[in-house]
């Protein structure tokens, strides 16, 4: 079942605007949701609270801008597979149950990725226990939620900056052909659901062509791959939006849907870029220098980078699927605790109160 972009947006659209939303309604787009309906999803990702509903503001952001949410943990194999025999599908399935109740798109994320594994698969030393595991893994969560799920990202992060194959546990135990042998098990397990590859800095000249290889690959052994991710960790000022243009295109060419899946714009000082989770910097207090508050003048710039980003969304919304933010408030971002624990950063469209900044206003007004 594939659903044509266009139908699943309307159909989503039609019976899960808000009423907050509609009550505020005149002639203009008073939400994130209603202004892109007619483009492509808008995504956020949510964290244990806000699957939980433990926080009633968030849910009621959530549910008046959003209409795709991705698990930002829950669903990742340490969580949901912490014992060879045990599984824990409580807070997975609760995100499902959200999905269903306010009919958001679930994105599944992810089923394969070296980072965030449970202490047992990295202890398993033979190729065919590990084989095993994969396979159990892939099929017995793929399964689980066919046809609940909208999409899963199947692969994370394979890929090296330079294109080649990351030399992940993965790749040792089971060669090269394990993205494809992924896809294939997400196939056979998860008929109805779209199946993406996903990574950070693919919109970069060689890691793009690392990423159209893998896709290629896929599709030369006949396995279904539906799209491709782009994680979109950017920072202040430094968006590549040749590059992310040249990649919409060229993924499209391959008979993708493209999709923006973890957007940020990192107002923070860094020495690199991406999103390696394994790369730190050590704590300082320059690198921390907005504790108490952020400037106007940075506000404005982030501003002017999300309109920028989002013109060339509109102008690809042909090609484009769904945008999601990775979180649905500065207070719950990431970067507040990666490259350097402790930090007070402000990358998202809502700050910690809940309240839209000038760079959720820009992104409206595109629409308004
Ligand atoms: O946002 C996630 C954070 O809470 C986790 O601590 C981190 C651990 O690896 O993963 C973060 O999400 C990552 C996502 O799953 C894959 N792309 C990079 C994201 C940011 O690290």
């Amino acid at each position: 079942m594939h659903f044509p972009k266009k139908t699943i947006i309307t159909a989503m659209l039609s019976c899960c605007i808000y009423s907050f939303s509609q009550a505020q309604t005149t002639a203009t787009n008073t939400s994130l949701k209603q202004a892109y309906q007619k483009d492509f999803l808008i995504g956020t990702a949510l964290n244990t609270a806000q699957i939980e509903k433990k926080d009633a503001k968030a849910t009621a952001l959530i549910l008046q801008q959003f209409n795709a949410v991705t698990p930002e943990n829950c669903m990742k194999a340490e969580n949901i597979h912490p014992g060879w025999d045990k599984y824990d599908f409580n807070l997975a399935d609760k995100i499902v149950a959200f999905g269903k109740e306010h009919n958001l798109a679930v994105n599944g994320h992810t089923l394969v990725w070296h980072s965030q594994l449970p202490v047992f698969a990295r202890k398993i030393v033979s190729v065919d226990s590990f084989k095993t595991f994969f396979t159990n893994h892939i099929s017995t969560i793929a399964s689980r939620y066919s046809g609940k799920v909208f999409s899963w990202d199947v692969v994370n992060e394979a890929l090296n900056e330079d294109g080649t194959m990351r030399k992940s546990i993965f790749l040792e135990k089971l060669g090269q052909d394990y993205v494809t042998e992924a896809f294939r098990l997400a196939q056979q397990h998860a008929p109805n659901t779209e199946l993406y590859y996903n990574d950070y800095n693919n919109e970069q000249p060689q890691k793009r062509a690392g990423c159209i290889a893998l896709v290629k690959k896929v599709q030369a052994a006949g396995v279904r791959i539906d799209g491709v991710g782009i994680q979109g960790h950017w920072h202040l000022g430094k968006l590549p939006l040749r590059d992310i243009e040249e990649s919409i295109l060229a993924y499209h060419a391959l008979g993708l849907k493209v999709m923006f899946t973890e957007v940020d714009i990192e107002m923070l000082p860094r020495s690199f870029g991406g999103a390696d989770v394994n790369q730190t910097m050590a704590a300082n207090p320059s690198l921390n220098p907005y504790k108490s508050g952020i400037p106007d003048s940075l506000l404005q710039q982030q501003a002017k980078d999300y309109e920028s980003l989002f013109k060339l969304f509109l102008k690809h919304q042909d090609k484009i699927t769904r945008v999601t933010f990775w979180g649905v408030h500065d207070g719950q971002s990431w970067l507040n605790g990666w490259p350097v624990p402790g930090r007070t950063n402000y990358p998202l469209l809502f700050d910690r109160a809940f309240a839209p900044k000038p760079a959720y206003h820009a992104v409206l007004a595109l629409k308004n």
